[in-house]
């Protein structure tokens, strides 16, 4: 049995989170039998980070892990349709999505101030004070150090948008006119496309950077696609 530890779902998608969703995404492509506990304290992950995720009697921690433990242990198919040089483009693509796209994501939510007026409530409005006057704060602070860190946030938000603008065109010319990034079928990169992708298009929040993803007919078809076969 797989069960799957991450928050629960809210603004508009099955889960704020591109990597949580990632995962159920994954399991729902292919067809894993699974059940879901959520927690709000990534705290409580091995890695101090949802998802995680319980297999049988072991504990996996980052999607990525994740979704290679599942694939090698599980001895699933959903990339054997790949070539090489396609195996290649998907893990780009996982990449592209998980490591620059999702952190762009994490920018604009938080640390972009007209973005974090609008998440602050939405995350926060629900705990009980005085933890709704002090959270916010903390977490946005441990947000802001890792990704000054990083380095993005060392950029200003004109200069964030142009790398994200470079980002969603690509991933809009490697779809084209095919319904999945695996193809005809989809492959594992479409559970980082999707889990990133639809918490830009279909996410209440308004921010820049959603807004700059719904500017690209290619990305809303396919998450309106993936929508209505795997999370109708
Ligand atoms: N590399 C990890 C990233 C997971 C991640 O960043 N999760 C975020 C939520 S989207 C989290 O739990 N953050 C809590 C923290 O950093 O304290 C993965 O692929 O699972």
């Amino acid at each position: 049995m797989i069960t799957l530890f991450q928050f629960p779902s809210s603004l508009n998608v099955p889960n704020p989170s591109p990597f949580c969703l990632k995962v159920e995404t994954f399991l729902r492509l292919t067809g894993l039998d699974y059940q879901v506990k959520t927690l709000r304290n990534p705290g409580k992950g091995p890695k101090g980070k949802l998802p995680f995720i319980k297999l049988d009697d072991e504990v996996v921690a980052d999607s990525a892990i994740i979704l290679r433990t599942l694939q090698e242990r599980l001895a699933l198919g959903i990339d054997n349709h790949l070539d090489a040089a396609a195996r290649g483009r998907a893990l780009a693509i996982t990449r592209l999505c998980d490591e620059h796209l999702a952190q762009l994501m994490v920018y604009f939510r938080w640390i972009d101030d007209a973005g974090w007026a609008e998440l602050k409530p939405a995350f926060f409005a629900s705990l009980p004070m005085p933890l709704r006057a002090l959270v916010p704060n903390l977490v946005r602070g441990k947000i802001r150090k890792a990704l000054l860190a990083q380095g993005l946030a060392r950029h200003s938000g004109a200069e964030l948008l142009a790398f994200a603008r470079e980002d969603l065109q690509a991933l809009s010319d490697m779809l084209g006119a095919a319904p999945y990034f695996g193809g005809l079928q989809p492959c594992s990169a479409d559970a980082s496309a999707y889990g990133v992708l639809a918490n830009l298009i279909h996410c209440s929040l308004n921010n820049p950077l959603s807004q700059l993803a719904r500017e690209y007919p290619v990305l809303v078809a396919y998450c309106e696609r993936l929508r209505d076969k795997f999370w109708a």
